[in-house]
């Protein structure tokens, strides 16, 4: 997929685990939470979060953590009732930890998004979460007019395939052009399918939870924007931020067969 590559036009955001920790602090305790409002003796560990983090969608996360609870409710009408209840209570819940300032964005992600909007490079954001919680984090960290920096915002009730599944990137690519023309920075292996499907080149910054995951396919893999250490392939400048520059480096290199 490297062989036609054109000059880097547009950013691809994924929101959690890439624009900010939100999973093990946010989603995690906002599930919990919403357990405990709802009536149901479920808890998730950090460890179990972590192991339930292979199914994208928290309604689906629910429904398969169902399967293995004795006390959920037998007909799959009623557990997708119930799914739908929490994830309403849990998506709340989320709303108010992050507006109290829980969850902070990434490093150097502020950076890179400053720096897109003052070079003119059209951003779009291509995430299986809810729009609720897209517009809860963006809100806390970026302000009310948040979603004028983007291009376009694909969620869940947008592209209700999850990742894996391309569709949001593809709905992204509506907007923004040839996917040969875009990068996206993502953090979890299905974040990386849907894009090596979508024919959309990535880079992944390891988040916490995937920290050790397969990335085959990635452009370049790092521990974050925040630093230029730690990248395969190696960043430029030991000690800076992840920027376009960097970005477009590692875009044309793979353009280029490097
Ligand atoms: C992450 C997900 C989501 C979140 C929870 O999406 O898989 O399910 O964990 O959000 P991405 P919802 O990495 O693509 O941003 O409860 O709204 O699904
Ligand atoms: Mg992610």
């Amino acid at each position: 997929m490297c062989s036609r590559r054109t000059d880097l036009k547009a950013l691809i955001w994924d929101v959690d685990g890439t624009l900010a920790e939100t999973e093990r602090d946010g989603h995690r305790v906002a599930f919990n939470a919403a357990f405990e409002a709802v009536g149901v003796p479920w808890r998730w560990t950090e460890q179990r979060y972590g192991e339930l983090l292979r199914v994208t969608g928290g309604v689906e996360r629910m429904l398969h953590d169902m399967a293995t609870q004795p006390d959920a409710p037998a007909s799959p009408q009623e557990r997708e009732q119930l799914a739908r209840r929490l994830h309403k209570t849990k998506n709340e819940r989320y709303a108010r930890i992050v507006a109290a300032g829980g969850i902070a964005l990434r490093g150097g992600v502020r950076e890179l998004l400053d720096e897109c909007t003052a070079a003119g490079v059209p951003m779009a954001i291509a995430t299986t979460t809810s729009r609720s919680n897209v517009d809860a984090l963006l809100t806390a960290h970026l302000g009310a007019q948040w979603e004028k920096r983007f291009a376009c915002v694909v969620c869940a009730e947008d592209a209700p395939s999850k990742k894996p599944d391309p569709l949001a990137y593809r709905i992204a690519l509506q907007r923004l052009g040839r996917a040969d023309q875009t990068l996206a920075i993502e953090d979890s292996p299905a974040g990386v399918q849907a894009c090596l499907s979508a024919q959309v080149p990535v880079i992944v910054t390891r988040s916490v939870y995937f920290a050790d995951a397969p990335t085959a396919g990635a452009l370049a893999v790092g521990p974050g924007l925040h630093s230029a250490e730690g990248w395969h392939p190696a960043a430029n400048g030991a000690g800076d931020l992840i920027g376009l520059a960097q970005l477009r480096r590692w875009h044309a290199a793979c353009r280029s067969g490097a």
